[in-house]
């Protein structure tokens, strides 16, 4: 699906989060670009009820590192969920096929192995300006889209776990 036709930036309820532990890894490779979806992925968890000195940002040099920084705070953090914050622009070689099935794989599998949401908020994206709309631009900001994601699996998982009324309603 475009994103023109689903776009979650402009999200309107979303669940409360101030007791969930959601963390974020980011690349800082272009930088400029996934610093923008960082931001945008803070602020949601925070208007969701999260504090912002609760969310732990671990920063790796590019998109490939990701699963093992998600790994990472999966572990050390005991996180219920995980985004993963990217962005891999095409150029003359085909190293963004590498990498971004790379990371897609590895984020699905440690996701379904851990049993925790990770997020893929990676842009896989033909040019710069397709990255600039999806950062801020004309397509939203998909650092929030992802943050709203965690948030709504995290929820999605604690509502499965949480006892049932003995009453039956
Ligand atoms: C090497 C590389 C290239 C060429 N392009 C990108 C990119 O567009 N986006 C990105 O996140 N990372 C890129 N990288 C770096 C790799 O992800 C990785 O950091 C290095 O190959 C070292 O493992």
């Amino acid at each position: 699906m475009s994103s023109s036709k689903k776009n979650l930036s402009e999200h309107q309820d979303i669940p409360d989060a101030s007791e969930f532990k959601i963390h974020i890894a980011v690349s800082d490779w272009n930088e400029e670009i996934t610093h923008t979806l960082l931001k945008g992925a803070i602020d949601t968890l925070v208007s969701a009820g999260m504090t912002e000195e609760g969310i732990t940002v671990v920063h790796v040099p590019g998109s490939f590192e990701l699963p093992i920084a998600a790994k990472t705070l999966l572990s050390s953090k005991a996180s219920d969920a995980v985004i993963c914050l990217g962005c891999v622009i095409k150029g003359d070689t085909r190293h963004d096929e590498y990498i971004n099935q790379a990371v897609a794989t590895g984020l699905t599998q440690l996701s379904v192995l851990s049993g925790k949401p990770v997020i893929f908020g990676v842009l896989t994206v033909e040019n710069e300006q397709q990255a600039v709309d999806r950062a801020g631009g004309k397509h939203g900001n998909k650092g929030i889209e992802a943050a709203v994601t965690a948030i709504k699996m995290v929820d999605m998982q604690k509502g499965i776990n949480k006892p049932k009324s003995s009453i039956g309603f």
